[in-house]
């Protein structure tokens, strides 16, 4: 079944500020059987690893490269996913990697300002030619930690990020500025729906303190031509393997492969900490 929920008529609107949000991008069964079988997955608890926020709670996040032929990657792989990629980026896209956050109630940790791109910079890609999609598998609200993003900012280009607890975290000084000049927008969000958004657009989350877990799969396209010239995962440069949107639902309750290369806590942390360290000495 070919049909893509994102259109070149989302162009427009992605350009101007940044992000897109796409109702019912995933069906409700498809978020629910995605939901379903991650909850249930070995593999997803045993590699999902804990970030401590500046407030001393724990974001919780499995993370890995390659597409295997899991049901999370049926979806990464699908048609209405990477065609929504290339159109946004305007060629062919390999997957640089999906993740799965996990914001359980009460325990899951907030998220500090900052770009993706603030930090993969460093990781060798010269271009921002990147985008996310994340797509809720439960109901994202103000009270379970939505994502909030600032309308816009996308256009400041690249800023300067530094370590903020165990994350990347974007120059507050900017951050306050662009606060008072744009909108500061909550993406709730109900399950199935996604946020489409470019790589410089600033975004954060608060922790979870409610009594629902807030559950969602981000995935991350990079233009094929834009190859990292550090070492990074081949599937980044890689064009992905589509498969028809329908896969999803036909895998069924397919969790992840014994071969899946999932990053671990140490490898984050020690690359953030060598790259994001680096930087407030440069600041200083
Ligand atoms: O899921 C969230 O609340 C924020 C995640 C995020 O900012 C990121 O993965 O870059």
């Amino acid at each position: 079944m070919k049909f893509n929920p994102f259109t070149a008529a989302h162009l427009p609107a992605f350009e101007k500020d940044g992000y897109v949000i796409i109702k019912n991008f995933l069906s409700k069964e498809e978020a629910q059987l995605m939901y379903q079988t991650a909850i249930d997955d070995d593999a997803v608890s045993k590699n999902s690893f804990d970030l401590n926020d500046t407030q001393g709670f724990r974001t919780r996040l499995a993370l890995w490269y390659t597409p295997g032929d899991d049901v999370y990657s049926m979806y990464s792989r699908s048609e209405k996913a990477v065609e929504a990629a290339e159109l946004i980026l305007g060629g062919t896209v390999g997957h640089y990697h999906s993740k799965l956050m996990q914001k359980e109630p009460h325990k899951g940790g907030a998220w500090e300002w900052h770009q993706d791109y603030g930090y993969w910079y460093n990781n060798g890609f010269l271009f921002p030619q990147m985008v996310s999609i994340m797509v809720a598998l439960t109901e994202a609200t103000k009270e379970n930690g939505c994502m909030q993003v600032i309308r816009g900012s996308h256009k400041m280009d690249r800023i300067n990020h530094n370590m903020t607890g165990e994350q990347a975290g974007a120059d507050m000084e900017k951050v306050e500025e662009a606060l008072k000049k744009m909108e500061l927008v909550y993406v709730t969000l109900e399950a199935g729906d996604a946020l489409f958004f470019h790589a410089n657009l600033l975004h954060r989350s608060n922790a979870n303190l409610s009594d629902k877990a807030r559950w969602s799969l981000i995935s991350v396209y990079n233009l094929v031509s834009n190859v990292p010239y550090k070492p990074e995962p081949a599937s980044c440069h890689t064009p992905i393997q589509k498969v028809s949107n329908d896969a999803i639902i036909r895998a069924g309750k397919v969790g992840f492969g014994d071969s899946t290369d999932f990053l671990s806590k140490e490898v984050d942390l020690k690359f953030k900490e060598e790259t994001l360290l680096n930087n407030s000495v440069i600041d200083a």
